[in-house]
């Protein structure tokens, strides 16, 4: 699978102008569209075996910063800090990328030639090409051609923790050694989320947008983003099954400090709609009136803050406990139909409730976010929020409900900072 060769430029150009062009210029204009595509795709495949750019900069440590680093470095009145930030990332990206493209190629052969996960490790070579040919960055027009490629890379690699739980899925069956893979998926995830959240602030350094350096906002009020995400997860849940428990919140609702909202508003989400699922799925006989609420509590303090999400969804049974927390590891039945997704019947469980055959009619699949249904929700919020330096707890009470527990430093806190 050789996916998404075809430069932007060329897309744009196809786009905008189609209209005007003859269909001879039309024509010519595909053809050397194909064609570099075409070499772009060779110099992929080439790649996998001919890599000596990508073995030098592998061997090269990353320099991970703190988040007051970049908090500090991310205003100058000369705009110089702009400049710098592009250099840094110049640096930097590709010995990111070239790190993970040596975790794909060190992954066990029958896992690494999966079509899916080939065509995430290709995309891997080919951001390494893009980003590690680009001319030095000098000038403000190189900066601001940089920032073109990474916005474009961004989009190109948008779908990619959907790929990986597709391909991940598939597999499953020939994987032996499940430690080996969820060492892959933490690193792998959590050096994406790191790759996004280093590109998206350079590219908001330019934004000046108010209370923000970059992607740091700095007075973030905390109980915004999650009506935010309630709002965003109690829409989906109402659109799918026509109903949604009510979310109630608690605690510190007042608390406002630094913080970067991308990764909450991926761990969020998952949380609340496994919250929402579990309520709705075991109270099928109640109105919505009578589904028991969600109720989320806050507290902030000088070290850390906490969010705590309870809801009263009958709580995960003891066998399953274990596994909940296993990529690829889901109770929902639609997707385990090839037998390759790890499911509670697997694991001694029927798997087969109303609730989950409904769902299997609704769920519209790996990509926009499903409800559920790739087992990628908690194990990927645990690694997200261990590398914000923080946990990720699950406490259950059987028969009753669940309680997860998101815990993440502060990025201003004393002592021992994390690094992005
Ligand atoms: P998915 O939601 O795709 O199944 P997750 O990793 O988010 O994957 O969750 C894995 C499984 O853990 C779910 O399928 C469900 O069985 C169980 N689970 C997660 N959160 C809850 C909860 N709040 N209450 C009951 N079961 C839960
Ligand atoms: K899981
Ligand atoms: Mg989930």
């Amino acid at each position: 699978m050789l996916p998404r060769c075809r430069p932007f430029f060329f897309q744009q150009t196809t786009c905008q102008c189609r209209k005007e062009l003859s269909s001879t210029t039309q024509q010519f204009i595909e053809f050397r569209g194909v064609l570099s595509s075409e070499r772009e795709r060779n110099r992929t495949v080439s790649s996998f075996y001919n890599q000596p750019a990508i073995d030098a900069a592998a061997c090269k440590a990353s320099m991970r910063l703190t988040p007051a680093t970049i908090l500090y470095s991310g205003k100058s009145k000369d705009g110089r800090h702009v400049l710098k930030s592009a250099q840094y990332l110049q640096r930097e990206l590709p010995i990111r990328i070239a790190h993970r493209i040596k975790d794909f190629r060190n992954l066990p052969f029958i896992v690494g030639s999966n079509p899916v996960i080939l065509g995430v490790h290709e995309l891997y070579i080919r951001a390494f090409n893009i980003l590690n040919s680009f001319r030095p960055i000098l000038t403000d027009e190189d900066e601001q051609k940089y920032c073109m490629k990474l916005q474009e890379l961004l989009e190109d690699h948008k779908d990619v923790v959907s790929m990986l739980a597709e391909g991940f899925r598939e597999c499953r069956r020939h994987v032996t050694n499940q430690e080996v893979v969820a060492r892959f998926l933490d690193t792998t995830l959590t050096s994406r989320l790191s790759i996004r959240m280093l590109a998206q602030h350079h590219l908001a350094l330019r934004d000046d947008k108010p209370n923000h350096v970059g992607i740091i906002n700095i007075s973030m009020p905390l109980k915004d983003l999650i009506e935010r995400n309630s709002k965003f997860v109690t829409r989906m849940a109402a659109h799918k099954y026509g109903r949604a428990p009510t979310i109630k919140m608690s605690g510190h609702v007042d608390a406002t400090f630094p913080y970067i909202e991308l990764p909450l508003e991926y761990i969020l989400p998952e949380l609340l709609k496994n919250a929402v699922r579990a309520t709705i799925e075991n109270h099928l006989e109640d109105e919505e009136p009578h589904l028991p609420p969600i109720h989320i509590t806050i507290a902030s303090n000088e070290i850390d803050f906490v969010i705590r999400i309870s809801d009263r969804g009958k709580g995960i049974p003891h066998h399953l406990m274990r596994r909940v927390l296993e990529y690829n590891f889901t109770t929902a039945s639609s997707l385990s139909e090839s037998g390759a997704t790890s499911t509670a019947a697997e694991a001694g469980d029927d798997g087969s409730s109303a609730f989950s055959d409904m769902m299997e009619a609704v769920n519209p699949g790996p990509v926009g976010g499903p409800m559920h249904g790739f087992g990628f929700g908690l194990p990927t919020s645990r690694a997200y929020a261990q590398y914000m330096g923080g946990s990720l707890k699950v406490q259950t009470m059987q028969g009753i409900g669940t309680d997860v527990y998101l815990r993440l430093r502060h990025i201003n806190s004393q002592g021992e900072a994390f690094r992005i």
